[in-house]
């Protein structure tokens, strides 16, 4: 038998997702376009109090911040100066890679959302897929989902396919086979768990998920809410990376919230450790991912 032949018993079909090495990426959602300011005070809302969280939650172990912004009344916005301030700030005060959101809100125009990297981050993230959103439709059709992969390859900016249904995987091979592969070449996705309308954030899920990724692909996992310490663990003994954050949950466990970012960050760090897959530094994450030097 040759190290190309598979072992008695191996599972037929592609080779699985790329192993993803020894090192754990960590990322940060801290503020999501969901949760109120005025219910969870902890959010952070502001440029100021969105640096801080980003300072403390780099040192805490996260190397990618995925972003979403509020406006002067703490709603969700996609102005796109304040967009290019935010990344302009993050760049001054971390080494984090930048990660704009493009989902925004669900009450976002698909205009709006194109937009987004006229504010030209690091990486911003591309959903594959329309999905119920709770009590609302987060809308995505081919032809948004297309136009956006486009612009990312035209402006030079890193795709992290967001997928909250087995369904978005689907879509994922369609885009990558009709328009090649992104901007710095290596395929990264997000599962985005226990959302009320996509996929369960449960074990038996996520291994179905990452087996249907193309080959050589990166993943991480979050879970939504109460799903977010099972998808942890799920993800870790899978091989995944994390996501971790206020955007996801603000519940640290039952009855008691979330006090700031960094508790997740540190808390999903611990457990990498333990893991014996230590967090990833942003310079390691941006070689990873195919993340350009700061420009
Ligand atoms: N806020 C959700 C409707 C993303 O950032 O790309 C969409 C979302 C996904 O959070
Ligand atoms: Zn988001």
């Amino acid at each position: 038998m040759t190290n190309d032949t598979p072992a008695a018993g191996a599972a037929p079909g592609p080779p699985a997702a790329k192993p993803t090495g020894p090192g754990t990426l960590i990322t940060v959602a801290p503020t999501g376009a969901e949760s109120q300011k005025s219910a969870v005070p902890a959010l952070p809302v502001t440029l100021d109090e969105l640096v801080t969280t980003a300072k403390e939650c780099q040192a805490a172990g996260a190397a990618v911040i995925h972003v979403h912004i509020r406006d002067d009344r703490a709603q969700p916005t996609l102005d796109l100066a304040r967009l290019t301030d935010t990344v302009a700030a993050l760049r001054e005060s971390t080494d984090l890679i930048v990660q704009l959101s493009t989902g925004g809100a669900v009450t976002d125009g698909f205009n709006a959302r194109l937009a987004v990297l006229d504010a030209a981050p690091d990486a911003c993230s591309l959903t594959c897929g329309t999905v119920n959103f709770g009590d609302e439709v987060f809308s995505n059709p081919w032809p948004f989902i297309r136009d956006l992969y486009a612009r990312t390859k035209e402006r030079g900016v890193v795709p992290e396919f967001e997928l909250f249904d087995l369904g978005h995987v689907a879509t994922l091979h369609r885009l990558l086979g009709d328009l090649g592969a992104p901007h710095g070449g290596h395929v990264h996705c997000d599962l985005v768990m226990g959302v009320p309308g996509g996929m369960p954030g449960d074990a038996a899920t996520l291994v179905q998920a990452v087996s249907a990724l193309p080959p050589g692909a990166t993943w991480s996992a979050t879970g939504i809410g109460r799903t977010t310490l099972p998808v942890m663990l799920a993800a870790l003994s899978a091989g995944g990376h994390l996501r971790v954050g206020m955007e996801d949950t603000v519940s640290f466990a039952r009855g008691r919230p979330v006090t700031g970012n960094a508790e997740l960050v540190e808390r999903a760090a611990a457990l990498a450790e333990l893991a014996q897959r230590p967090p990833l530094r942003p310079d390691q994450a941006r070689a990873l991912l195919g993340v350009n030097g700061r420009r």
